[in-house]
């Protein structure tokens, strides 16, 4: 039977298990990548295995996240991870030399490789042909200590592109379509492979903007053929040596197959608060608009940015818009000042930021009360861009620009401003400095290095053991499609606290239920009840590490979203479905609950739940759970770490 691209490279890396859809197999990590968010645990837990020198192929340490730099704490971060870097092997990509995903498509990725990043958007590589998938910082920490990735083999879905993207359309709205096609969970246990004749009509980073999307249709990750287009990419950047040919057999099998006609695609936008609430940017006009974000790690790349100053040539944003633009790396950013385009941003009115998340993550440029931001971005979440009742829609370059110039919310093709066509292909040559990126120290020179950590810098919290018993209560109950922005917001005022557990519990599930915390703390323990695709969205392990600090066991939900899944385990606390999704109703905020023989429980797959209810009533809930065996004794051993150091 024929392979899917993604089956090859699985094959090639494959060091345990059996390729059946569902069950585990564990894969060999050639390259991993973390940012400052997430990298200063994953870096405190890769110290700790004692390991010291990485065993990948290579592992770049981003900062991008917390530029900021108000006040001492993200400053005593990125001291630390430059000098764990240095002493262990890593690259380190100096704070504003780009966002990770950016400037590791343009200097790192290699078609056929595996990368994994601890951040949720790691798949943007799979527009190279990487299999590359976000992961918990406790995953990458093993895997730069040469231990395996394990995951659920992935099903197959190929989304078969046809025709070739008309004016004032692009990568953006392809993936907005997939999404309003397949839904944030429609990608949950897949891996998304794109085929057909359009393939070969898109550029490396237009697949970019397409498979780093691919996160939010919570699929394992998204992947390109590599081709021709490829290798232009990376002849561009000085890399050819690094390409290699990649395609599925022609009689591959799919689990499931769609198609976007590229031809009869109008441009598209995600609407308040979801990625998947999709609608034709025509029937939205009139929405008035106050601010403007591009960037991202979406829709930083060369391409987009020159797109958007040539049609911001000899123009003027509205005057009630604030517009920034953020481009994606120092690479697309001294390109930009070379060819003169950054004078038209400028002169049109943009405010230029740092090439780093910024405004992605909510580190400024919040919006006004109930204000309306269109956004080139890739999350639309309630309160993630920092203001409660912001309205932020997910938009391409085009029509952001479009906006931006009429304040309302515009149907590029109606626009007067066309992005210039000529000057946005992949140039010949991309410009090539990498004084942004510090190599290690030789073996010799690392074993004396010193790794400094600031006072910022608080230890892991404690993992225990699996209890047998579990008697304790419902602290909180929450809907469907929660996800780790409403279970740990981000944001500048907590983002510095990253590598603080204590500090950042007192924000958990801030959005939903100020009082968690406090209730949490006074209670000593408890249990979370969720809907479905409990912990959707960004890959931040403190979505799990905060909850075990405050003293959450289990999550009782109707489904999981993949990589939260596996931090909660990797955390020690025990992930929990409905056997039947209709028992949610049955139970509340504040019931009591008790599992009795939980070890038994855990061999079985199966787990009864007793709720008690404050009027004396009670029933039984039963829950499975999908754990695999490896996962089973690492929650009785408290966790990746402990179990780790066990073995
Ligand atoms: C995000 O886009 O939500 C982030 C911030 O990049 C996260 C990682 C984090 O929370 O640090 C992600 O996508 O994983
Ligand atoms: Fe940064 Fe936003 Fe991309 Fe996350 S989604 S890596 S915050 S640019």
């Amino acid at each position: 039977m024929g392979q899917t691209i993604a089956q090859k490279i699985i094959k090639e890396h494959l060091l345990s298990g059996e390729m059946v859809p569902g069950s585990e197999i564990g894969l060999r990590i050639d390259q991993t990548l973390t940012q400052d968010a997430t990298g200063t645990m994953a870096y405190l837990e890769f110290e700790s295995m004692g390991v010291p020198r990485v065993r990948t192929e290579r592992s770049v340490a981003y900062i991008d996240h917390n530029t900021l730099q108000s006040g001492f704490m993200n400053a005593d971060d990125h001291r630390y991870i430059q000098t764990v870097a240095a002493k262990h092997g890593i690259y380190y990509s100096r704070p504003g030399n780009g966002i990770c995903h950016q400037v590791h498509y343009e200097r790192f990725g290699v078609p056929g490789k595996t990368l994994i990043g601890s951040d949720s958007h790691t798949p943007t590589g799979g527009g190279l042909g990487m299999l590359a998938m976000g992961a918990g910082g406790m995953d990458v920490a093993v895997a730069m200590g040469g231990g395996a990735y394990y995951i659920p083999m992935p099903g197959m879905i190929k989304v078969e592109l046809k025709g070739r993207l008309g004016a004032g359309v692009s990568a953006k709205d392809v993936i907005l379509d997939v999404l309003r096609q397949l839904s944030v969970k429609g990608g949950v246990g897949y891996i998304v492979e794109y085929a057909g004749e359009g393939v070969g009509t898109l550029s490396v980073p237009e697949r970019c903007t397409i498979t780093n999307m691919g996160a939010e249709l919570g699929a394992t990750t998204s992947i390109f053929p590599s081709d021709e287009v490829t290798r232009d990419f990376l002849r561009a950047q000085d890399r050819e040596s690094d390409w290699k040919p990649l395609s599925s057999d022609e009689d591959a099998v799919y689990d499931k197959v769609i198609s976007v006609d590229l031809s009869a695609l109008k441009p598209l936008a995600a609407c308040p608060h979801s990625p998947d609430n999709v609608k034709p940017v025509s029937d939205l006009s009139d929405i008035k608009v106050d601010q403007v974000c591009i960037g991202s790690c979406t829709n930083s790349s060369l391409a987009d940015m020159l797109k958007a100053a040539s049609m911001l040539r000899g123009r003027k944003i509205a005057d009630s818009v604030s517009l920034s633009v953020s481009p994606g790396s120092r690479q697309v950013f001294s390109m930009l000042a070379e060819c003169g385009a950054l004078t038209d941003l400028i002169d049109a009115g943009a405010r230029v930021l740092e090439c780093a998340c910024g405004p992605c993550i909510g580190m400024g440029f919040s919006p006004s009360s109930a204000g309306v931001s269109l956004r080139t971005f890739n999350r639309n979440f309630l309160g993630r861009s920092g203001t409660k009742d912001g309205q932020v829609y997910l938009v391409s370059p085009e029509t952001a620009v479009a906006s931006a110039l009429t304040g309302y919310i515009t149907d590029p093709s109606t626009s007067d401003a066309k992005a210039d066509a000529s000057v946005y292909d992949v140039p010949d040559k991309f410009r090539i400095n990498d004084s942004g990126i510090i190599a290690p120290l030789d073996e010799e020179a690392a074993k004396t290095a010193e790794v400094i950590k600031g006072p910022n810098i608080k230890s892991f919290p404690d993992t225990h053991p699996l209890g047998d018993e579990i008697d304790t209560e419902v602290l909180l109950k929450v809907e469907d499609n929660i996800t780790t922005d409403h279970i740990m917001p981000a944001g500048s005022k907590i983002l510095p606290y990253r590598s603080n557990i204590p500090h950042l519990s007192q924000y958990c599930f801030e959005v939903v239920d100020p009082e968690f915390p406090e209730r949490a703390k006074a209670a000593g323990s408890g249990i979370i009840v969720g809907g479905q695709n409990y912990g959707q969205g960004s890959s931040r392990e403190h979505a799990a590490l905060v909850p075990l600090y405050l003293g959450i066991k289990a999550v009782v939900a109707k489904s999981f979203a993949r990589i939260h899944a596996a931090n909660l385990v990797n955390a020690g606390i025990l992930p929990l479905e409905f056997e039947n999704e209709a028992d949610y109703d049955k139970i509340g905020q504040g019931d009591s609950v008790s599992m009795h023989s939980v070890h038994e429980g855990l061999k079985a797959d199966r787990i009864v739940m007793t709720v008690k209810k404050a009027d004396g009533t009670s029933c039984d809930i039963p829950l499975r759970m999908e754990l695999a065996d490896r996962q089973k004794e690492m929650l009785l051993a408290g966790g990746l770490l402990k179990y780790t150091a066990k073995k």
